[in-house]
């Protein structure tokens, strides 16, 4: 009954996000919207047309310590990716394809679904809001979270309601025309309680990515949007797969996900390139005050690139991706081209360098007439196909208080499926997937409060807390 109210809550913002979104992570192709938007939602319309790219910039990095961001061609154009359709969220129940030989298929899931799933709820924590994209929390005892919202806003939730007055707010320079442009993640420093420092990531008016570090008031938790400093840019290519997640690793160092630059199948082969900062999980220092960043000496020489911020790579979009706060084990959602969307995983104590497979391969598959060889390649440790959604929105493993039985089980959800799974690594070492709860929404991501319960964050303006039935 608690799932029912809450659809019947949120149906106009579906419809509204439905047509701009495709999947904020996706890839999800250009499809003709079936429903109408709503006209109180300008800066969200129009899909990007379907043209035929041209002359895609090519992917540059630069490092800039205070500069505006670097100009490239008005450009974007468009995606063109061809299978993935938009869809309404649909409720089908999971089926468990069979894994390859690398994953073998578990062979307790029943018996930990019905566990799982007997015990787990969505409360609805706030709702109506612009279209959201993540949430996470200072780590400063406040006890406050923050919304990011894809126009450009952070707003801040405090005592269960959404303070009038944002925390950021930076609209004047986020782009997020396309479905998977915007304001994507922020982090705060591991220091933030000495250094009054939070990093933000974006796509700028032109398409671009920018990282930035800007300082805030942390008493009245307003932040001043003239203290960007901007740290990172990336060009992009084209409006899709602009990765988009920040992370402070539990070594300190800030991790971040970007997309492959976009289009489909990754016409750039940027995935594979470790000459291009696109398709990487990329790690550097900032805590180092007067200079942008440094890159860590223990990063990973590839091929001697010079891009020493590379910690990973062969990546499609890795729109959401989190350490165990418990263990330090990295877990990567990779949203997949037209066949699979995958969680890779990565232990803690790696020394980075991975290649996560893309676009030689997608999921267990080979990709695009690639040859089946896996030698190099880390295959994720979960795959599942379209029969269960369309594009995977990574989570956290849960370290809360309020739902012990999840205590180290990963969670994670699907854009377009709207469902919420649990995976976890039995003794046996094996994985072992389980449906948790259908949420019927559009899940854009997963937050984490500082005591580690977990929220879920509908694209069009809502939070849910996961809770005990
Ligand atoms: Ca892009
Ligand atoms: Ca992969």
């Amino acid at each position: 009954m608690a799932i029912k109210m809450r659809k019947a809550g949120i149906v106009t913002s579906v419809l509204t996000s439905v047509l701009m979104l495709l999947a904020v992570a996706c890839g999800a192709s250009s499809t003709t919207p079936t429903v109408t938007p709503p006209a109180a939602a300008p800066t969200q319309t129009t899909l990007p047309p379907q043209t035929t790219p041209t002359q895609p910039a090519q992917a540059t990095a630069t490092a800039m310590p205070t500069a505006a961001p670097t100009t490239v061609p008005e450009a974007a154009p468009a995606t063109a990716e061809s299978t993935e359709a938009a869809t309404t969220p649909t409720q089908t129940a999971e089926t468990i394809a069979p894994q390859d030989t690398a994953a073998p298929a578990p062979t307790e899931q029943q018996t930990v679904e019905q566990t799982v799933s007997q015990t787990v709820t969505l409360l609805k924590v706030v709702d109506g809001l612009e279209p959201l994209t993540y949430l996470t929390h200072a780590g400063d005892g406040t006890g406050r979270l923050y919304l990011v919202g894809k126009q450009g806003h952070v707003l801040v939730l405090e005592g269960g309601a959404v303070r009038s007055q944002p925390f950021l707010d930076i609209t004047d320079r986020v782009g997020s025309s396309a479905s998977e442009q915007g304001l994507l993640s922020i982090a705060f420093s591991p220091q933030y309680a000495s250094d009054n420092t939070f990093f933000v990531d974006y796509t700028d008016k032109k398409g671009d990515t920018v990282i930035s570090r800007f300082t805030a008031a942390r008493d009245t938790a307003i932040a001043d949007p003239n203290s960007e400093s901007i740290i990172l840019t990336i060009d992009q290519p084209y409006p899709n797969h602009n990765g988009g997640q920040l992370q402070f690793g539990p070594d300190g160092m800030l991790y971040i996900g970007t997309g492959d630059g976009g289009s489909g199948g990754d016409p750039q082969n940027n995935g594979q390139n470790v000459n291009s900062l696109l398709g990487k999980i990329l790690r550097i220092d900032v805590s180092q005050a007067g200079q942008p960043y440094t890159v860590p000496a223990s990063n990973p020489p590839l091929n001697n690139s010079n891009l020493r911020e590379i910690w990973a790579y062969g990546l499609r979009n890795p729109w959401r991706f989190s350490f165990d706060r418990a263990t330090g084990d990295l877990y990567i959602a990779d949203v997949g081209q037209n066949k699979y969307e995958e969680i890779d995983f990565q232990p803690a104590g790696s020394t980075g360098g991975e290649n996560y497979g893309w676009n030689l391969r997608e999921g267990f598959e080979p990709y695009g007439g690639n040859a089946a060889d896996e030698s190099g390649l880390t295959a994720p440790i979960y795959q599942y196909g379209r029969d269960a959604g369309c594009s995977v929105t990574g989570g956290y493993v849960y370290r809360g208080k309020a739902l012990p039985s999840l205590d180290g089980v990963y969670l994670y959800s699907d854009y377009c499926s709207g469902h919420i799974w649990s995976l976890q690594r039995a003794t046996d070492g094996q994985w072992q997937n389980a449906l948790l709860l259908d949420s019927g929404l559009n899940v854009s991501s997963f937050g984490e409060d500082e005591a580690g319960e977990i929220y879920v964050i509908d694209l069009g303006g809502a939070v849910y807390q996961l809770a005990a039935e």
